[in-house]
């Protein structure tokens, strides 16, 4: 498979991390370069040396003050460093001031994260959208590049191409990055609209849900724990990168279909969250999202905002989103209940709808089965639907998920009381299920004597403030 990602530039390189602190950062208190150092360890370089600078805003040129440029310079030479990477968002024109002055390959957060993401990606679909994320993050790099490449001497220029400098050569190159992204964007197309009417269909026959959450939260470890499983579950953020499906059983005959996602992380790349979107479709089109929470860490609220945001940027702000507290275990060991961490009565208090459990110990989970399949049917009531029996499928469905509470069989056809969430009505018409209820054509019956499920009510809100419970 030809793929032209630039991955693992910087593996294993003695590096220097550097977080600038500006008072719009939102740092996690108790250890505010702890997630740079987690994306650090994931991306696999070697961390020799730390430094960090409040400012009140970044100092044009090199982002850095002048002392502390200098400061990283001569640290660059004493720790014989071959990479620095910055925790913050960095113009072309500042990694190139900062290479020029501490004579070292210079890389921010974005770029590490799209190394990240580069390493990881193993379906055709995620490498194609990490190379067309790094390809347009780099583009407006290259004349910054091309400008100071030669000047540099302590390691490659970041970027794509190492032939000779030149507006012309730009120029070529500028042609060529756009041709290959009109190239993937169309090959990314193509995938994307078979993946959207994969997950039509799978919504059209099926309850789904989507697992989401900020990266490293337990969404894999808790979809295996749910579903038969085969999701790698890892200690290392982005351990997912794609999207997988499996039937979740409910219990009492009933079953959905679960997805689990890539994960979430504070100031994605934009182009990055643009090009998952498809990646994300599962999410998007769910009935239901559990947004799964690390509970037992310090920055967890943060990160539920994160979350929240991500989900609206992306557009899934039809699906009902209900809390899902993971880790538990580690809660209760108290190793989570740090000052700044929320306890769990803390977190009953702020989200009394939000269901406590764990990946691990499993506790929690049947609780959660039964919420979702609350969900699932809507509100139920006790009504007579008339089928005929030759739509064996539907008489099925009736007899295996809903209790039948009497049977009367006519001319024909059979005529079943039983109760029924609103939901699964709604299932059975789209299935083209031909019924009547309580003697109505059943769309009749719907329109006129069932309004629809409560949390449509709720569209007024902004997303991000509809979690189930809050309503
Ligand atoms: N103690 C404890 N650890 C858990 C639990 N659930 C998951 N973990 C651990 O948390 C880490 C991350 O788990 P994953 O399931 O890979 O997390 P994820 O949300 O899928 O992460 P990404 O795919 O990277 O976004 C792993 O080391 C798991 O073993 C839990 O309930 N209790
Ligand atoms: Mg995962």
């Amino acid at each position: 498979m030809e793929t032209g990602l630039s991955e693992s530039r910087i593996l294993s390189e003695r590096t220097i991390l550097v977080q600038v602190r500006l008072p719009s950062t939102e740092l996690d208190e108790a250890d505010p370069m702890g997630e740079l150092r987690a994306l650090a360890d994931t991306a696999g370089v070697q961390v020799v040396g730390e430094m960090t600078q409040n400012l009140r805003i970044p100092r044009g040129a090199t982002y850095l003050g002048k002392g502390k440029v200098e400061e990283l310079a001569a640290m660059v030479q004493a720790l014989e460093a071959r990479v620095v990477v910055f925790d913050n968002d960095l113009s072309p024109s500042q990694v190139q001031g900062l290479e020029e002055a501490i004579r070292c390959k210079v890389l921010d957060r974005s770029e590490l994260i799209l190394d990240i993401f580069a390493h990881r990606a193993t379906t055709r679909q995620a490498q194609l959208q990490v190379e067309i994320a790094q390809l347009q993050y780099t583009a407006p790099r290259l004349r910054a590049m091309w400008a100071h490449l030669g000047q540099v001497t302590g390691g490659a220029p970041v970027g794509v191409g190492t032939r000779g400098p030149g507006e012309q050569q730009l120029e070529i190159d500028r042609r060529l990055v756009k041709a290959r992204l009109d190239r993937l964007r169309g090959e990314l197309d193509e995938i994307a609209g078979r993946k959207q009417r994969e997950v039509q269909s799978r919504r059209g026959e099926h309850f789904t849900v989507g697992l989401v959450g900020y990266t490293n939260a337990g969404k894999s470890s808790l979809f295996n724990a749910l579903t038969r499983g085969g999701a790698f579950a890892n200690d290392q953020l982005f351990a997912t990168l794609g999207t997988r499906v499996e039937q979740w059983n409910l219990g009492g005959g009933n079953a959905c279909m679960l997805s689990d996602t890539v994960g979430f992380i504070r100031d994605l790349p934009h182009h990055l969250v643009a090009s998952f979107r498809s990646t994300l479709e599962d999410a998007v089109h769910a009935h239901l999202l559990l947004v799964v929470l690390d509970a037992a860490d310090p920055a967890a609220e943060r990160h539920l905002e994160v979350v929240q945001h991500t989900l609206d940027a992306i557009g899934a702000t039809e699906p009902a989103r209900l809390l899902v507290l993971n880790k538990v275990d580690r809660l209760r060991e108290g190793r989570g209940t740090s000052k700044v961490a929320l306890s769990l009565d803390g977190w009953r208090e702020r989200h009394p709808a939000a269901l406590p459990v764990s990946a691990h110990t499993g506790e929690g989970l049947e609780a959660l089965a039964t919420t979702v399949l609350e969900r699932m049917k809507g509100e139920v009531r006790s009504l007579r639907l008339t089928v005929p029996l030759r739509d064996a499928r539907t008489v099925d469905f009736l007899e295996k998920r809903c209790p039948v509470e009497a049977r009367d069989y006519g001319e024909g056809h059979v005529t079943l009381t039983v109760r029924i969430g609103r939901r699964q009505v709604d299932q059975l018409l789209a299935r083209g299920a031909r019924i009547e209820i309580e003697g109505l054509p059943a769309n009749d019956f719907v329109r006129s004597r069932w309004d629809p499920p409560a949390e449509r009510a709720d569209r007024g809100r902004p997303p991000h403030e509809r979690l189930v419970g809050e309503w």
